[in-house]
């Protein structure tokens, strides 16, 4: 089966609103692995390193605030196309323009208030997975409902 990792992080607010648990579950119940979590407050430079594309945007110094004001639930699921797929269970970026059924569509209303991070693609996951989480941190197993998941 070909596999891919995405970086998922539950944003200060999630973590501060108790839907850490809620967001987790959607990722379980859909068929992805967890294959790592922590809870961090990530330092202004690791911030802007992991935002470095959105450095030159107007709302980057309140992002980089925001980002840092507490805890964020740093998480790497894998599983067939989840990049792609996480992408659409986080919904759009604004997230008045989100659709019901989606995390931001259920849960927020502000972009600068949305709730959760999702790598936009495989290689940007692979950059913010090696820059939240050390090799030893990422665990490797086989998922025991596997061949429910998969044909
Ligand atoms: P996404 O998080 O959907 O990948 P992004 O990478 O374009 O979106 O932007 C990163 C974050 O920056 C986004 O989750 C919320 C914030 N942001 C984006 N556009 C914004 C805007 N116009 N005003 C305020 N914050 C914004
Ligand atoms: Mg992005």
């Amino acid at each position: 089966m070909t596999s891919e990792q995405t970086f998922i992080a539950v944003k200060p607010d999630g973590v501060q609103r108790g839907l850490v648990g809620e967001i987790i579950s959607r990722f379980e119940k859909r068929g992805f692995k967890l294959a790592a979590i922590k809870l961090i407050t990530p330092s202004k430079e690791h911030l802007e390193k992991h935002y470095e594309d959105l450095s030159d945007k107007p709302f980057f110094k309140g992002l980089i605030t925001y980002m840092g004001s507490g805890p964020v639930c740093a998480m790497v699921w894998e599983g067939r196309e989840v990049v792609k797929t996480g992408r659409m269970i986080l919904g759009a970026t604004n997230p008045l323009a989100s659709q019901p059924g989606t995390i931001r569509g259920d849960y927020a209303i502000d972009v600068g208030r949305n709730v959760c991070h999702g790598s936009d693609a495989v290689e940007s996951a692979k950059k913010e997975i090696d820059l939240w989480f050390k090799k030893e941190e990422v665990q490797s197993y086989t998922q025991a409902q596997h061949g429910w998941i998969y044909e």
